[in-house]
């Protein structure tokens, strides 16, 4: 008989696993032939196990297709390194007083959730000391508005705090992530902790500075783990905070900009810099200075511009194309 099972936790070859009918946990085996050279049975992975009789120990005998996969790719030997798989979403956490709200770091994660293919969630925390000087909430928002990203107006402190800009609050986030495994990422500081701390009402409180130390210290990439937060689930694994995008090809960023991707495409010439003095580039034809139509678009490829000169620039890619 066979079971299906979510993994939560890897060690090499060993894998603790959630049954899926019964909740309960179980330690379980991959057999050596399921998996490619180097590839891996990864957290979120939904498998297939089998009670060997004798031993009573569980063998992992199959590996369900992949809704999606969190990996960055290791250029050198043009290789996915997955850490985890299945996820729902990719919660982007911003602040909205101090440490100050970098629209380049939102910008970074959304480009991964667009290559990893999930679902990305903006939320803007620290509401109760957003004071408009600095940015301006509703702006950042209508700027995505082409993506049709969902944003959330929240205050990790205070529970009872309503959006008072944006039509989702907490307990819309809250709803929607339930029963569902979130990524929860951005820039330290910003209350990652606190927001998943407020959002299972206090039962999880695991993401704690020392915890987060341990990876970091050991320089690991490779452990990762599914927490149940009762409500929701979460995955937390030090690969995904990374803000580098080094191991992004230049040539593919414009994918994982769907909004600016949509008018690059409709740009007559080929090996467009769709920058401002190319005269008679799409994106500039879109501009009516009257409406301001297609500024957003703007600020959007401003981004994208940014972000691939830096890819660029990096030795990997530079030193690519010098011998091309
Ligand atoms: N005023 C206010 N303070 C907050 C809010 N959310 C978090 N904080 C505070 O901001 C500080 C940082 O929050 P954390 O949850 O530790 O931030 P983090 O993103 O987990 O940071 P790292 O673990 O370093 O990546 C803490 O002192 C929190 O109490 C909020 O909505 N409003
Ligand atoms: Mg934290
Ligand atoms: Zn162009």
């Amino acid at each position: 008989m066979t079971i299906e099972a979510k993994v939560i936790r890897s060690h090499q070859r060993e894998f603790d696993c959630k049954v899926i009918e019964t909740g309960e946990l179980v330690k379980a085996t991959a057999l050596g032939n399921l998996l490619k050279k180097g590839d891996n049975i990864v957290v979120g992975d939904h498998v297939y196990l089998e009670e060997m009789e004798q031993t009573a120990e569980y063998i992992i005998k199959e590996l369900k297709p992949r809704v999606n996969e969190i990996f960055r790719v290791l250029i050198r030997q043009s290789k996915k390194k997955v850490t985890a798989a299945n996820i729902d979403y990719l919660v982007i956490i911003c602040s909205s007083s101090r440490p100050k709200y970098v629209r380049g770091i939102l910008e970074r994660f959304l480009v991964r959730a667009y290559q990893w293919n999930v679902e990305p969630l903006v939320v803007f925390n620290k509401m109760d000391e957003y004071t408009g000087e600095e940015f301006s909430i509703e702006y950042e928002v209508e700027r995505l508005a082409e993506l049709n990203v969902k944003c959330f107006e929240i205050s990790a402190v205070d529970k009872d705090y309503l959006a008072e800009y944006l039509d989702l609050g907490l307990s819309d986030l809250k709803s929607l992530i339930k029963d569902k495994t979130s990524i929860f990422v951005g820039k330290s500081g910003v209350g990652k902790s606190e927001t998943i701390s407020t959002l299972s009402d206090g039962k999880v409180n695991l993401l704690t500075k020392s915890v987060r130390k341990i990876g970091k210290g050991s320089h690991t990439t490779t452990w990762s783990e599914l927490v149940d937060c009762e409500d929701f689930y979460l995955v937390d694994s030090p690969g995904i905070r990374s803000f580098s995008m080094d191991d992004i090809d230049p040539d593919e960023l414009i994918n994982y900009f769907p909004d600016v991707e949509k008018i690059a495409l409709k740009c007559e010439f080929s090996n467009c810099s769709h920058l401002p003095d190319n005269k008679g580039c799409k994106f500039y034809l879109e501009h009516d200075p009257d409406t301001d139509e297609g500024l957003m678009v703007h600020s959007r490829l401003e981004s994208y511009l940014t972000l691939y000169e830096e890819i660029s620039n990096m030795p990997y890619w530079e030193k690519k194309k010098k011998y091309q």
